[in-house]
């Protein structure tokens, strides 16, 4: 059984990847050690809760959202590598290490809602290169397609890391000693797949590409599909892409009628890239419907964006119907 210190300096040297950036990612994956001590303790260690405040985006924030926040931070800024972060959390990016050559992003804690009912949340990551100059908002909107690397650490049942440096996907689960172990390698999303997830409450106000599509699903063996569908929603992203990274399945946030200003609900640099990143390296797609969601060129650090993803076969069907 290969540990994550053990594995880590094998694969940068197998790939030839910096070792700045192996430094990045340790640094990322220590601080989610620290996060999963504090998620497994929940109302011992009192941290439940809402914390009484807002993130810019409007949304209220819960206890654990600010200490996994707090945690990232406090970490990445004392690793000389990274040169600034940015943070679902915060209103604007934050400055680190002037000689820094990497960037963070991240969502600290994602799926908030989940929290207080002890269902799984997870630490979403993505990192990017910096390139030469002063660090700006620019420095960051940077396509998926360039990212360094990207990742998650599910805190679920087990604490899992999983991640890519662009050379595969790699799945640790920690150990009783608090250490990450390597159990899984090069898992491959199936592309074909009888499992959708979707918010089905927000079904009135879905656009006609995705009330044809989930109708075509819910239609089972009696439509055109011709296969009977199931569906999952746990309303944590993490858990969700972990699911159809594990067996396959499409996942989807579409953009509604609600408000037509705003592509969707999930964030493309913190959420919608990094996860996409991890799918295509394991198999999968991942698109706005439109295009492929790692080439889309990034506005801004909190630009939402629709999403589908997961196994190829229904991505690309659902895309078909957006296109007609
Ligand atoms: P968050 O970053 O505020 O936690 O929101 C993102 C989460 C995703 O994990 C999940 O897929 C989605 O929001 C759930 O949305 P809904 O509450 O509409 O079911
Ligand atoms: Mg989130």
């Amino acid at each position: 059984m290969k540990t994550f210190a053990q594995f880590l300096p094998q694969h940068l040297a197998q790939h030839g990847i910096p070792a700045e950036l192996g430094s990045v990612l340790e640094s990322v994956v220590s601080a989610c050690c620290d996060i999963s001590g504090k998620v497994r303790l929940g109302a011992l260690a009192g941290v439940l809760g809402a914390a009484g405040t807002g993130n810019i985006q409007g949304e209220d924030q819960k206890k654990l959202d600010v200490i996994a926040n707090d945690i990232l931070i406090k970490v990445l800024k004392n690793n000389q590598n990274v040169a600034g972060l940015a943070s679902e959390e915060e209103d604007t990016f934050v400055a680190c290490n002037g000689n820094g050559r990497y960037l963070v992003l991240f969502d600290p804690l994602d799926g908030s809602s989940n929290i207080d009912v002890n269902i799984s949340v997870g630490t979403i990551f993505s990192i990017l290169a910096k390139s030469e100059g002063a660090l700006a908002t620019e420095s960051f909107l940077q396509s998926g397609r360039a990212q360094a690397g990207s990742g998650y650490v599910l805190y679920g049942p087990q604490t899992q890391l999983v991640f890519t440096l662009k050379h595969g996907v790699f799945v640790f689960t920690l150990d009783e000693n608090g250490v990450f172990v390597l159990t899984q390698e090069q898992p491959q999303v199936p592309v074909a797949t009888k499992e959708f997830a979707i918010n089905m409450s927000n079904q009135r106000h879905w656009l006609p590409p995705v009330q044809q599509y989930v109708a075509e699903l819910l239609a089972g063996e009696t439509g055109v599909r011709g296969k009977n569908y199931n569906m999952r929603w746990v309303a944590s992203m993490v858990a969700e892409i972990h699911r159809i990274l594990m067996r396959g399945g499409v996942f989807m946030y579409p953009q509604d009628t609600r408000d037509l200003s705003k592509p969707g609900k999930l964030r493309l640099m913190y959420e919608a890239n990094p996860m996409s990143l991890i799918l295509e390296q394991a198999g999968g797609a991942a698109g706005d419907a439109a295009q492929a969601m790692l080439d889309i060129q990034p506005t801004g650090l909190h630009q939402r964006v629709a999403v589908f993803m997961g196994s190829r076969e229904e991505v690309e069907y659902v895309e078909r119907l957006h296109r007609v």
